[in-house]
């Protein structure tokens, strides 16, 4: 009998607009032909062509494209999740740049920012001509923002920033970063152009995980800044956590792009591989891994579509994303490792995506919340007793 795609088991297409299938077959076919013939090359050696990449993304309209006006294309959220699983389709760092440079720097800025500061910087990004980050975790603040010592001082009408942000997806290639500090009114956003004096962000190298992704350190020696660098919507913590949101809410989508890749490899090899004179795919253990990963794809999948159209109305809350990225991440780390397995030592290769897969879901896993994180945040919508401190 023909083999039905794993998607198609629950006829997900047909809960998707035109639109929306129309945008994700052209990204589809733009990551095919222009990024996954060489992404294994790309991880294997920890190095990407980060401005071609971005302008690629940019010309795609990808960067930003949820956002309204300023060159952005104002996609519904839907149509943007789809974009991600597409991209993370082919590898987790290239949606992270997009995730990084759409949903974290350009969504403070687009949200929070002045009209100079929108002007100055989003057509620009949205065109990929300019690069972003997002500086908010710290070498001893991840899971807990909150603990950040990232200071910024009043000096006249100028601040001065001191601190030190790790991890920074996008750091050492970006036109600007955008860095949360502490200050005497609590946390405020800061606009910091490469190049500034006393700004600098080494590269993090010798990853396992996200190796065709820039991560960096940004180093802040008294950074002085004008008045105008500060993001003036953002007050307090909820400033960058709000920003989290957007780009939780891609990797929702995006998590299980990793994972169709890696099932779709795994049915394919499983029907040529001949084990015991028979197609592994004929034996009845590896027909029930298929099967359990089609229905965790299939339920993800459902998952996503439903928290989008919650977004598109204006009515997804936080916790609803934390379920998303929570169950969306575990199964596609479960998936990408179930799928190795069938793949035997051919899984341990760059030759085929799994393991390179599983291994960015590592990382995938970790930022954005971590799934403890995630967890606690259910637990305290479940309870109304937050469980963090
Ligand atoms: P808590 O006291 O609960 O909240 C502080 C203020 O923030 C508000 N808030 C939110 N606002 C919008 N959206 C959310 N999701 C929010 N969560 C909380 C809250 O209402 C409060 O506002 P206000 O006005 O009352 O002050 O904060 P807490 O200190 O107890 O921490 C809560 C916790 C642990 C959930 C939070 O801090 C957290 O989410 N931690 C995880 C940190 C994280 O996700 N970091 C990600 C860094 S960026 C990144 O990883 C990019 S990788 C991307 C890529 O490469 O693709
Ligand atoms: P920690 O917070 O130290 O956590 C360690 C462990 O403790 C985890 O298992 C965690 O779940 C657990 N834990 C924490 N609190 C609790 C608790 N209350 N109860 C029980 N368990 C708990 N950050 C940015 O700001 N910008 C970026 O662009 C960015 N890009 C990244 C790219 C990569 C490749 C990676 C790996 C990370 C990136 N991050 C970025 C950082 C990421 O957001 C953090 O790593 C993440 O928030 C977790 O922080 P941590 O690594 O310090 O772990």
């Amino acid at each position: 009998a023909h083999p039905t795609h794993p998607l198609a088991l629950l006829a997900v297409d047909g809960l998707l607009s035109d639109e929306e299938r129309a945008i994700r077959d052209t990204v589809r076919a733009a990551a095919d032909r222009e990024l996954r013939p060489h992404v294994a090359g790309w991880f294997e050696a920890g190095e990407i062509p980060a401005r071609e990449l971005a302008r690629t993304l940019g010309g795609l309209g990808v960067l930003g494209m949820h956002l309204e006006g300023y060159g952005c294309a104002g996609t519904s959220a839907v149509a943007y999740g789809l974009a991600c699983m597409e991209l993370e389709a082919v590898d987790s760092g290239l949606r992270s740049l997009v995730s990084v440079q759409g949903s974290l720097a350009m969504y403070a800025i687009w949200k929070h920012g002045s009209e100079e500061q929108k002007q100055r910087w989003l057509p620009k990004m949205a065109a990929g001509e300019y690069i972003g980050c997002f500086g908010l975790t710290e070498p001893d603040a991840g899971s807990d923002p909150g603990a950040m010592r990232t200071n910024a001082k009043r000096d006249g009408s100028d601040w001065v920033l001191n601190g030190t942000k790790m991890w920074i997806t996008n750091g050492s290639v970006a036109d600007v970063a955008v860095v949360w500090a502490r200050t005497e009114e609590g946390v405020r956003g800061f606009l910091v152009p490469a190049g500034t004096p006393g700004f600098s962000a080494p590269e993090i190298k010798m990853k396992l995980s996200l190796r065709a992704s820039v991560t960096a350190e940004l180093v802040l020696e008294d950074v002085r800044l004008p008045a105008d660098a500060m993001l003036p919507g953002a007050r307090g913590l909820s400033g960058p956590l709000g920003c989290l949101n957007e780009a939780r809410f891609g990797i929702v989508f995006g998590a299980l792009g990793a994972a169709r890749d890696c099932l779709e490899t795994a049915i394919s090899y499983a029907r040529d591989r001949t084990v015991f004179a028979r197609p592994l795919a004929s034996y009845q253990l590896t027909q029930q891994k298929l099967a359990d990963m089609s229905v965790e794809l299939g339920k993800g999948m459902l998952l996503a579509l439903h928290l989008g159209r919650l977004k598109d109305a204006g009515e997804l809350t936080p916790e609803q994303i934390s379920v998303g990225k929570l169950n969306n991440v575990r199964e596609a780390i479960a998936v990408a490792r179930e799928c190795r397995t069938i793949l035997g030592a051919n899984g341990i290769t760059l030759e085929y995506p799994v393991l390179r897969h599983a291994n960015n879901l590592e990382s995938v896993l970790t930022y954005e919340g971590t799934s403890e994180v995630h967890s606690l945040v259910i637990g305290k919508a479940l309870t109304g007793e937050q469980a963090f401190r």
